[in-house]
């Protein structure tokens, strides 16, 4: 199997790139944003909880994100492989993943991180908070509050994939082609 971990700042590009990741290697994309967004969309207990906490730049708890992640496996017996996109986030959702593949005679291939400057991630989000109607996109604070959560809860998982020798960083900026060149390239080239 190829499972992809697809790690990087809020605004990225790991959502745009996934979409193009899927479609070349055949993989089940898992965005917890998108899953999380879809249960805010149908009005769900769990969407009403998480919206505050997404609303505020702040991280869900562990325990949600996991079991969303665990029941999305599950249904997709068959896949060829994942792309983890967006989680995990903390080093408990890490290991929680790395039991969870295990116990399916499997493991994360590779992590792939798109490295973008703090600048440029909040010119993006602005952007779209424009015609996203995404509240978290809207305001520079809370994009702010998304980039200290994810430097102080989710870049240390960069370490936590290295010591397993399955990090590569990527350049994030430049056209949305290119970056996918490197990050196919990138992968093409570690799994034969
Ligand atoms: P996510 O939905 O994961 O979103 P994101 O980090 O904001 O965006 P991404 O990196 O996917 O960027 P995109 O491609 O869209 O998270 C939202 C919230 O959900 C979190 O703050 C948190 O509260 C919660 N959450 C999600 N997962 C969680 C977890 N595991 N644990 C706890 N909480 C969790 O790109 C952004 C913009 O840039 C787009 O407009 C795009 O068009 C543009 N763009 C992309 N590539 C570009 C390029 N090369 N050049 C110029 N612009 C580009």
């Amino acid at each position: 199997m190829l499972n992809i971990v697809l790690f990087g700042p809020p605004g990225a590009g790991k959502g745009t790139q996934s979409e193009k990741l899927i479609a070349k290697y055949q993989l089940v994309h898992l965005s917890t944003g998108d899953i999380l967004r879809s249960e805010i969309g149908r009005g769900t207990k769990l969407g009403l909880e998480a919206k505050k906490l997404m609303d505020q730049g702040v991280l869900v708890p562990d325990e949600v994100v996991i079991g969303m992640i665990e029941s999305k496996v599950d249904a997709n017996k068959n896949a060829k492989g994942f792309i983890f996109d967006g989680f995990p986030r903390t080093t408990a959702q890490a290991e929680a993943l790395d039991k969870l593949l295990k116990t399916k005679e499997t493991g994360i291939s590779m992590m792939l991180a798109l490295e973008v400057d703090n600048e440029e991630l909040i010119k993006r989000l602005l952007n779209r908070g424009k015609d996203s109607g995404r509240a978290d996109d809207q305001n520079r604070g809370v994009i702010q509050k998304r980039i200290t959560e994810y430097n102080n809860k989710t870049a240390p998982l960069k370490d936590y994939y290295m010591k397993q020798n399955k990090f590569s960083g990527i350049k994030g900026v430049g056209s949305v082609e290119e970056i996918f060149t490197s990050l196919a390239e990138t992968i093409d080239k570690s799994h034969k």
